[in-house]
Formats: C-alpha cells, structure tokens, sequence
C-alpha cells in the first residue's frame, strides 16, 4: 500500500451520481486526478446480484486502465470476484480477522475509525490504512458516527501511530486543507466530487489543495 494512493480518495456508488452515468461521473474523477477509487454501492435504489458486479466490474477497468488500485466496500465476495485491490470494512461491518483470511495475500484492507482507540485497534489488527470521520456533517451516509472535526486524526497522530490516514464525511474544497494539515494523508470524498457540476473540475481542484501541504 502506497501511502501517496491516499491523496485523493473518490468513493462512489450509482446513486451518488445524481442520475448521471456512474461511469462517466468515475472517467471524468480519473481525469482530475483523483489516487484510489471505493466503490461503495450503498443506500436507496443501490444495485444488487448480477447489476451491481457488472457495474463493479465496469469501473474496476476504468481504473485500471489508469494504474489506480480498485476498492470495494465491504462486499468480501465481489472484492475476491472481481479481483478488487482491496476491501473498505467499518466497525460495524465483516470482522478484520474474517477479511483477511479471506482475501488473497497482498490485498489492501481498510478500516473505518471514530476513535483513537478504534484506530489502535484497526493498527493492531494490521489495517493497511484508516479512514477517520466523518469530520464533517454530511448526508451521504444516514447512519453517521457524532462529528468531532479534524481533531480526532491529530489525536490518533499524537499518540504515535503512522498508519495512513484518510479523513471522511462532508469534505470540500474549502475544509480540506484543515484535514491534511492535521495529520491526513489526504481526503475521501464522496458528494463533493460525484454530484459535482464537473467531477473534473472538482477533482483537480482537490489534486491543488494537496498539492499545497506536499510542496
Ligand atoms: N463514512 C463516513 S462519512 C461518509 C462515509 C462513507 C460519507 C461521505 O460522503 P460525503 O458526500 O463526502 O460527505
Ligand atoms: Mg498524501
């Protein structure tokens, strides 16, 4: 796992796209710059069975085609099918332990983390990378953990632990800066990117912003 892959993280699923093509919304992210692609096909009217890993399978070779490693979330079958780089799990979702023994050697596994000590944990456990959040209040995601702010990364980073870190939940433009500078090697970004007018734009846009703490 490369720590840069971290940078820009675009997580997305079908009904993020506001009706629009999620595999043109995915192209256009790609072209902006985006490092590491989730495919999260979650919540109200998501895909399921045969539609879902069709699409999977879709955006896997858009990434592909541009050496960005292919996450999926949770599913530990269409992760192994598909022969994803890697699998997302949250604390709520299949066992670190269970992932593993699973998936091929090599393969990325990340954790979602609310906590220092739910990132100690998923460190322990040997977490690839963590994603920390939300930072920021967002819709996106119904069943949310309370919001605490860039602080908790700052936190985590305090008490030593050097586990890539990604921070999660209503990130934009305009807060970024404040996620990488508390400690985040760079920023998961849902909405901002995915029902933006320009996915483009907002990719690149968010490709200058992290230029900004790696210069
Ligand atoms: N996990 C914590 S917040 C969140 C997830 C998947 C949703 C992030 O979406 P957005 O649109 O970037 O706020
Ligand atoms: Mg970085």
């Amino acid at each position: 796992m490369k720590r840069e892959w971290l940078n820009l993280y675009f997580v997305m699923g079908s009904v993020d796209c506001n009706g629009r093509d999620p595999r043109h919304v995915l192209q256009e992210a790609v072209n902006g710059g985006i490092t590491l692609f989730q495919f999260r096909e979650k919540g109200y009217g998501a895909k399921v069975g045969l539609e879902k890993r069709k699409l999977a399978r879709e955006l896997k070779d858009i990434c592909k085609g541009h050496e960005i490693p292919f996450i999926v979330n949770d599913d530990i079958d269409l992760a192994i099918e598909v022969k994803a780089d890697g699998v997302h799990i949250g604390q709520e979702d299949t066992l670190f332990s269970v992932a593993e023994d699973r998936l091929a050697p090599g393969m990325i596994i990340g954790v979602s983390c609310h906590t220092v000590e739910e990132a100690t944990a998923a460190v322990n456990n040997g977490a690839d990378y963590i994603g920390v959040g939300p930072m920021y209040f967002t819709t996106t995601k119904k069943d949310i953990r309370e919001v605490k702010g860039p602080e908790v990364i700052r936190e985590i980073r305090n008490v030593g632990l050097t586990v890539p870190i990604v921070g999660i939940g209503g990130i934009v433009a305009e807060n970024a800066l404040d996620v990488l500078k508390a400690g985040a090697d760079g920023v998961a970004v849902i909405s901002a990117i995915s029902k933006a007018e320009s996915a483009l734009e907002a990719a690149k846009e968010f490709s200058r912003i992290h230029n900004i703490v790696t210069k």
